[in-house]
């Protein structure tokens, strides 16, 4: 029997390494789209032992004419769209790719699949990020969107995009909105591994401290490994629609540190407020955390929580990993990465 082929852009990223794992698991002859400049990126799908299992395709989300080649060309069973600038921080700078990256890309993806590939089923990255300033206190397929960054906005409309394209064209469409996902292969820019790895380098002595923005700052964080089970599952309903993936539960970055501490064996206490807080070390009273401004955004998204009823009843998924047991993974990753390298 011909093998489910699957093509994942932005398969170098923590989503793209963990989704062709499973793919491959699977069966499916896996795909991945590299921008030229991604293939040092490689490192997590070789972490995940599957580097030869997945067939590497040059690809440019951004190229209209290259997008649509590569549609006609293989007319993949599943592709999901995994490519995105996915660093909020970033994107009020970089505002101009952040948008054509995260919204032009898309719509030549869905232009060439109407065109050329009907048949195929496509995933979108959506985002808790499009709650943004939030309108409801937990927030569901049915909550009203107010994005806060350019990031937010630019997935908004792939969002709408996506949901048009399935209403207009009777396509095979599905979003997955996504809460915050982290996992030992999640980007240093992110504050969760910003955290797990600096800890490490501070307990280990080669780093003094670290500096973080906004330590109110509340996100429902869940397992990326667990995650990427929910985009398989949305690809093989018979109907097509929009989830949210999340676990229910919203943690502030301040007890994220707390937690990635615990494993280290530290005891973190708290002084000062706002921009003067700080953190150190109770055995030796040294400074661990101070807040550095530089870190706070333009518009901050205060607290997402999600509702993930709608993923558990349809799609049968639930996740499994609690925070504190994700924060204890990454900084036992950390701690063995910086180990090993001495
Ligand atoms: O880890 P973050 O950078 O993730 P953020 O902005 O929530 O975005 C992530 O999750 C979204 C889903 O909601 C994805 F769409 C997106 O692609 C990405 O994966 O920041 C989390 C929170 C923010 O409120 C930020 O202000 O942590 C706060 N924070 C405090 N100090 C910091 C820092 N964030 C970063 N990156 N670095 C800090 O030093």
């Amino acid at each position: 029997m011909k093998k489910r082929s699957a093509f994942i852009t932005g398969v170098s990223g923590q989503d793209g390494a963990y989704l062709a794992q499973l793919l491959v698991s699977k069966g499916y002859e896996v795909y991945g789209g590299l921008r030229r400049n991604s293939h040092d990126e490689l490192y997590r799908l070789r972490l995940l032992g599957v580097q030869d299992k997945v067939k590497l395709l040059n690809f440019e989300i951004t190229d209209q004419f290259g997008v649509t080649e590569l549609i006609s060309k293989y007319r993949f069973d599943e592709v999901y769209n995994l490519a995105a600038q996915s660093f909020v921080g970033a994107s009020w700078d970089l505002s101009v790719p952040t948008t054509n990256i995260n919204s032009m890309g898309v719509l030549y993806l869905l232009e060439a699949i109407k065109r050329f590939s009907p048949e195929t089923r496509f995933y979108q990255a959506s985002t808790s990020e499009m709650f943004g300033k939030i309108v409801a206190p937990i927030q569901s397929e049915t909550t009203p969107f107010y994005p806060r960054s350019p990031y937010g906005v630019a997935k908004l409309y792939s969002h709408w995009l996506t949901v048009n394209y399935r209403e207009s064209h009777g396509l095979r469409l599905s979003s997955g909105i996504l809460f915050n996902h982290e996992a030992p292969l999640r980007g240093v820019e992110f504050v969760t591994r910003k955290i797990s790895r600096q800890l490490c380098e501070v307990m280990n002595g080669t780093r003094d401290r670290i500096g973080l923005g906004n330590l109110d700052a509340k996100r429902d964080w869940g397992y990326a490994k667990e995650y990427v089970e929910a985009m398989w599952l949305m690809l093989q309903q018979d109907e097509f629609d929009d989830f949210v993936v999340a676990t229910g539960k919203t943690t502030t970055v301040r007890d994220f540190v707390e937690y990635a501490c615990e494993p280290l064996d530290v005891e973190i206490v708290w002084e000062g407020e706002g921009e003067n807080e700080k953190g150190y070390n109770r055995k030796t009273n040294k400074l661990i955390v101070e807040v550095n401004p530089e870190f706070f955004r333009p518009a901050e998204v205060d607290v997402l929580i999600g509702n993930n009823e709608k993923a558990r009843t349809k799609l049968g998924w639930q996740p499994k990993t609690e925070v504190k047991e994700l924060a204890r993974m990454m900084v036992e990753f950390d701690w063995a990465a910086i180990q090993k390298a001495g």
